[in-house]
Formats: C-alpha cells, structure tokens, sequence
C-alpha cells in the first residue's frame, strides 16, 4: 500500500476505554479495538498511557472482524486531566483528553469530606484548562447545615456546588441539567457513589458498584478502568475508577497561586514579587487569610501542596 493511499483510508475515532493493550475505539465504524503504533508507545515521561480516553485518534480499521485496528496518530488535546502516576516514580498519568470539565465528586460520610483532596483535584483542573465543579453526595447520610460549612467557600470562589443523593434521588435532576450537551469527567475518592450516580441518571449502564456489604472495605475499588459514557439527554461522562491521593503533575510552583480562583486577584500586591506566600513579611495572601476573605482550610491546601510541589522538584 502506498503511504497515499494509507492515509486515505485513516478513519477519525474516539477512545472510549482503556482496558487492555488494545484501546477500544468509537467511530463511525462502530467500536473496534485498535493496537497502538510503536511509535506512539514510546514517550521519555509517559510510556505508561500514550493515549487514554476521551483522545481524538486517526486508525486504519481492521480488515477482518477478528483483526483490530491500529492507531497512527492521536490528535492534539484540548483539555487535559493528568495525575503523577502512582505506580510509577516520575510518571504521568493522562486521566482523560478532550472533556470540557471535571465534577470532582465528594460524599457527605463513608467515606468522610475530604476537601484537601478536592482542592488538589481542583488544582489538576485549573491546571489541564477543565471548568471545575464540586458534587458532595450521600447527602442522605448528613444534615446539610453540618456539610455547607466545609464546603460553602467554594460556591463563593465561583464553584458550582451540587448535593446529591443517589438513595433519596436528591439533587438528581440538577446534576443532569449541569451535565446535559457537555463532556464531563467524574474523579473522586473511591466510594463516593461515582458509579452509582452515573447508574441512577442514565438508565442502563449497569455500572459496577461496591456491594453495601463492602462499603467499608479499604482498598477495594469497584471501578477498575476509565471509560466514556454516552448520555440520553446529550453529552457524555467519563467515570474513573477512585483515587486515594492525587498527586499533581506538571504544575509549577510559581504558578499554583493562579490554580487558587481567590488567590489569583492578590498576586503582584505582596511586597515580594517572588512571594511565596508562607513565610515573607507584608504579604497580600496572608493577610486576606486574617481578614477572612481567603479561608484557612484553602490557605492550608494551597501550603501543603506547594510543599508536595517542593519534594518533587518542581
Ligand atoms: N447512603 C448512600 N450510599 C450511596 C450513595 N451513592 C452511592 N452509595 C453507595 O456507596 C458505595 C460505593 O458506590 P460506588 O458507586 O461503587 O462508588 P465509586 O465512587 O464509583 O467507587 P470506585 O469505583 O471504587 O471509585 C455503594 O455501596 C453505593 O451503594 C448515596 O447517595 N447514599
Ligand atoms: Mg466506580
Ligand atoms: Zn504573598
């Protein structure tokens, strides 16, 4: 075949799972799994995921139904969500490409609020360009005046902030109504009720979750790989199987008080133009912190991960 002629019978696809060393593709040829070129394997930071869901790739369909297709290229990304890769030292992982935001999902208990991680989370959001929003389910378990607290900073920040409950069915509609035409990804601790959100608005999907019986069994995860969901009402979701910390890749420690939304307007106004905003005198950050108008929790995030950015060299 001559490389023209090649070319020619590329077909456009998406990826829609990453289960296996064979991507599984959609494309107007239906869904087909594809191998990867060598080429597109390799990568000095990132052999692990060369391509991951959600990429725009060009592949020469199978030519028999037992054959898979091959993947030649994979499309500049839009978006991205990228995560230091936790069974590989100095590795990145690419959650996801190409979705227009990120619902970092939280549950009221079981497992408890955990708002350092979705400030972390927040962060790998502002960082890869997704428009972020804040989902606290289980909210049948709490009493809203006891979780608004903790969480009420961050609709103040410019957040959308949803409760939910997949029991009583809370919140349901509203959460279609924010996912509705978009590309969405979900991300959060494992047991937060991801899957089963997912499974509670889009009849059908039959979505593994953790059994009632196990919801205390640490280390279990339910979902094991990502994977792009077409919903009914327009849009899609990606679910993703539950982090237990999410360490950041990619983000320069001078550009972390840009990931903070209420941060972003004091910058320039400390004294120090380098101002770290921990330890230098005169610093705008730290007093907006005393005059409450940044949080201590969020300040306390912003200075734990700017440390964690320290440790790995960034
Ligand atoms: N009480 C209560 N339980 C819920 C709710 N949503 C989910 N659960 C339960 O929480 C457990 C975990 O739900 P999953 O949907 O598997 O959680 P996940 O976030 O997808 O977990 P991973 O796939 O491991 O990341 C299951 O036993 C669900 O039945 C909720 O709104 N209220
Ligand atoms: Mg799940
Ligand atoms: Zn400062």
């Amino acid at each position: 075949m001559t490389a023209n002629g090649r070319e020619n019978d590329l077909v456009e696809g998406i990826v829609v799972r990453v289960d296996s060393h064979f991507p599984l593709i959609e494309s107007k040829k239906g869904r087909v799994r594809c191998s990867l070129r060598k080429k597109l394997k390799r990568g000095p930071r990132d052999a692990t995921h060369k391509v991951c869901v959600g990429d725009r790739v060009l592949f020469l369909p199978p030519h028999g139904e037992r054959d898979a297709g091959a993947i030649e290229r994979i499309l500049p990304r839009k978006t991205q969500l990228m995560r230091r890769a936790s069974h590989r030292e100095g590795m990145a992982q690419t959650v996801v490409a190409n979705v227009d935001r990120l619902v970092v999902i939280a549950s009221a208990r079981e497992p408890e609020l955990n708002t350092r991680l979705i400030d972390r989370m927040l962060v790998a959001g502002e960082n890869g360009d997704l428009e972020s929003i804040i989902c606290v389910n289980k909210m049948d378990l709490a009493r809203r005046e006891e979780i608004l607290p903790l969480v009420s900073c961050y609709t103040d920040i410019g957040y959308e902030l949803l409760f939910t409950s997949a029991v009583t069915g809370e919140g349901l509609e509203g959460l279609k109504e924010t996912l509705k035409g978009k590309s969405s990804v979900f991300a959060g601790a494992s047991g937060v009720g991801k899957s089963t959100l997912l499974n509670a608005i889009q009849p059908g999907l039959r979505l593994t979750v953790r059994e009632v019986s196990e919801a205390t069994g640490k280390g279990r995860h339910a979902t094991s790989f990502v994977q792009l969901l077409r919903l009914d009402f327009g849009g899609y979701v990606v679910d993703t199987p539950g982090i237990r910390e999410f360490g950041l890749w990619d983000v320069d420690r001078r550009d972390l008080q840009h990931f903070f939304p209420e941060m972003r307007p004091l910058t320039g106004q400390c004294r120090y133009a380098d101002c770290s905003h921990t330890h230098e005198p005169q610093c705008a950050v730290k007093a907006a912190v005393e005059a409450g108008d940044v949080t201590e929790a969020r300040y306390e995030s912003y200075v734990h991960i700017l440390e964690s950015l320290q440790g790995s060299g960034k």
